[in-house]
């Protein structure tokens, strides 16, 4: 719907090479919502819980240190189709695999360090949303615009 919303993460890679205006800029442009924008060192419980379909996998340890290993800028964007949108915007997993043009495919090499996070379905995307964020961090607002971007 027009009020869907995702989970955008610029990882600490991305934050360590100042690529956090690059990635916020391609939503903004692109006519999604910033509802809310936080920059934490996330926990171990907190990554634990957001990459816990992924606990089996034999990167994951070496994923949790990565994603521990410096600030990293957490988003909500929102907007019609943002979640399906925003996988499309940051490419592949495997940045070697990552259309030029999407964020992956345009600032990264390799897996382990592939710069940003995009929920990847609806469901997912409320789920990680509630671990990221209190609802009193979201900010329910009417852009003044909004009649030039959704028909
Ligand atoms: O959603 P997305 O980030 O595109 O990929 P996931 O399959 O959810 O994996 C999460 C995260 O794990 C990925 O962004 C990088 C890392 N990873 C890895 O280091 N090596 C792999 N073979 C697969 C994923
Ligand atoms: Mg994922």
């Amino acid at each position: 719907g027009i009020k869907e919303r995702t989970l955008i993460a610029v990882k600490p890679d991305a934050v360590q090479r100042r690529l956090v205006g690059e990635i916020i800029k391609r939503f903004e442009q692109r006519g999604f919502q910033l509802v809310g924008l936080k920059m934490l060192q996330a926990s171990d419980k907190l990554l634990s819980q957001h990459y816990v379909s992924l606990q089996r996998k034999a990167f994951y340890s070496s994923l949790l240190y990565y994603m521990t290993s410096g600030p990293v800028v957490a988003m909500v964007w929102e907007g019609p189709n943002v979640v399906r949108s925003s996988r499309l915007m940051v490419g592949d997993t495997d940045p070697a695999t990552a259309a030029p043009g999407t964020i992956r495919g345009d600032y990264c090499l390799h897996i382990s360090r592939n710069v940003v996070h995009a929920s990847d379905s609806v469901e997912g995307a409320q789920r990680e949303i509630s671990l990221w964020f209190h609802p009193s961090e979201l900010v329910d607002w009417d852009v003044c615009d909004q009649k030039n971007i959704y028909h």
